[in-house]
């Protein structure tokens, strides 16, 4: 598909993929193979599409941001997989392809008659990997969206202040988490498939996925029986672990203090990290000297209850400050900490733009517009992100390379199966 990268060779190049996922979760994985090379063929319904091709529109009947950043670099054809002559295409793509990726809901996949003993029939060598909102167990046929996923995976319970509601993340933990994890799960299916010769089914839930991002949430559970948790900013703990603010995650105490500008800029803030290391340095930059030495302030163990004082007076200091001066001042000495970027400075930094984090892509119908790219660089495969296809862009041009005749695609045209 690609041009500007003059036929440079990728890491899944000659990897055919079976594209049956919609929404988020299977299409950001599915994304990524196809920007490592791979050639997504995404199955759409005729005249529908992916459901998101028409959610949370900006621009009246052109393809939504939605859909345009979660599909890249793929090629669309339309098919009916409930109608004979669907089904018959489906087959031969299942036989054409080297893995199949879907995000439906359960069953739905059966109840299209193609089932995992189906499809090992058709293609033996097949990888079938899926998505699913829960793992088998009581919750295992229902369908899940990302913050359900948030809040059945450990997340939700975990993520505000103690003394307010459970919160979601901006992050898209449940479906893009799920997505990197289930590309990580076909590559290393491939790379077994070339000792055994044989597919195997991969299947990732979004709650599993979820959890595994909130690992040490599942620690601190399990040192609550030993007493407090003494690094949580709570006054009490209960027993489970509780929320924690903006403290950190690690043993490091840290959290969010306002910058210069916080009473009228929403994201004037830096994250502050007030490492053993560096305490003393610390200590200098907000003119607490007597801090260094104070037995009361001079040992993490002693600093542990008094992190809130700790941190308002660093406050203090930083409120004199925008959030890049306090990086300025605070970078030099080997101080962590981190500005508080909105989604309009990420989108204007020069830096993101030009390592290809952050791309410019122009699309026939909407014109040019910001996506995220690929944030996983190679030496040896270089990325291009390319435009999402239209819907059933590619019908055609695929159904010719899987071997069907023009009366053939004629034909199925007027059955309405693509
Ligand atoms: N031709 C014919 N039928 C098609 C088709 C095609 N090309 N593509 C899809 N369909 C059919 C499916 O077979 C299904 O039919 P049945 O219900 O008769 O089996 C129907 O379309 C609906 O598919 P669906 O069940 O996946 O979609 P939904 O809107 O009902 O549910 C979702 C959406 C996301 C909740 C569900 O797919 C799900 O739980 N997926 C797994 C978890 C997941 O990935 N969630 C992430 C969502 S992003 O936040």
């Amino acid at each position: 598909m690609s041009d500007a990268l003059n036929g440079a060779a990728r890491a899944l190049d000659g990897v055919r993929i079976l594209d049956f996922t919609h929404v988020q979760s299977g299409p950001t994985c599915t994304q990524l193979l196809a920007w490592f090379g791979a050639d997504v063929i995404k199955v759409e319904r005729p005249g529908a599409g992916d459901p998101t091709r028409g959610q949370l529109r900006d621009l009246p009947d052109v393809d939504s941001l939605y859909f345009t950043m979660l599909n890249h670099n793929k090629r669309s054809i339309t098919l009916n997989t409930k109608s004979e002559k669907g089904k018959a295409v489906l087959e031969r793509l299942v036989g054409h392809c080297d893995v199949l990726v879907e995000n439906f809901a359960p069953g739905a996949l059966d109840r299209m008659g193609f089932s995992w003993e189906r499809i090992q029939e058709l293609n033996p060598r097949m990888i079938y990997a899926s998505v699913k909102g829960f793992g088998p167990g009581p919750y295992e046929d229902l369908k899940v969206y990302e913050n359900v996923a948030q809040c059945a995976g450990g997340s939700a319970s975990t993520t505000g202040f103690a003394d307010g509601p459970p919160m979601v993340t901006g992050s898209q933990i449940g479906d893009s988490g799920t997505g990197l994890n289930l590309a990580l799960g076909i590559v290393t299916a491939l790379y077994q498939r070339d000792r055994t010769g044989r597919g195997q089914r991969v299947l990732t839930a979004m709650q599993d996925s979820v959890l595994n991002l909130c690992r040490v949430k599942l620690r601190d559970q399990q040192r609550l029986a030993h007493g407090p948790l003494a690094e949580y900013p709570n006054d009490t703990s209960g027993d489970a672990t509780p929320r924690a603010g903006n403290a950190s995650g690690g043993g490091q105490p840290g959290w969010i203090v306002k910058c210069k500008g916080w009473e009228t800029d929403p994201n004037a803030y830096v994250y502050v990290i007030t490492q053993a290391a560096i305490w003393g340095k610390f200590c200098k930059v907000i003119g607490k000297d007597e801090w260094i030495d104070d037995p009361e302030y001079a040992t993490p163990k002693a600093r542990l209850p008094k992190l809130e004082h700790i941190f308002d007076t660093i406050e203090v200091w930083t409120k004199t400050k925008t959030k890049f001066e306090v990086m300025d001042a605070l970078n030099p000495l080997g101080i962590p900490c981190g500005p508080i970027l909105s989604m309009k400075e990420l989108a204007e930094e020069p830096s993101l733009r030009a390592t290809g984090t952050v791309v410019e892509v122009d699309h026939p119908t909407r014109g040019k517009y910001l996506t995220v790219g690929n944030p996983i660089k190679m030496s040896d495969s270089p990325t291009e992100v390319l435009r999402s296809p239209l819907l059933g862009e590619h019908t055609d041009e695929i159904l010719h390379e899987l071997g069907f005749g023009d009366n053939e695609i004629t034909a199925a045209r007027e059955d309405g199966a693509i």
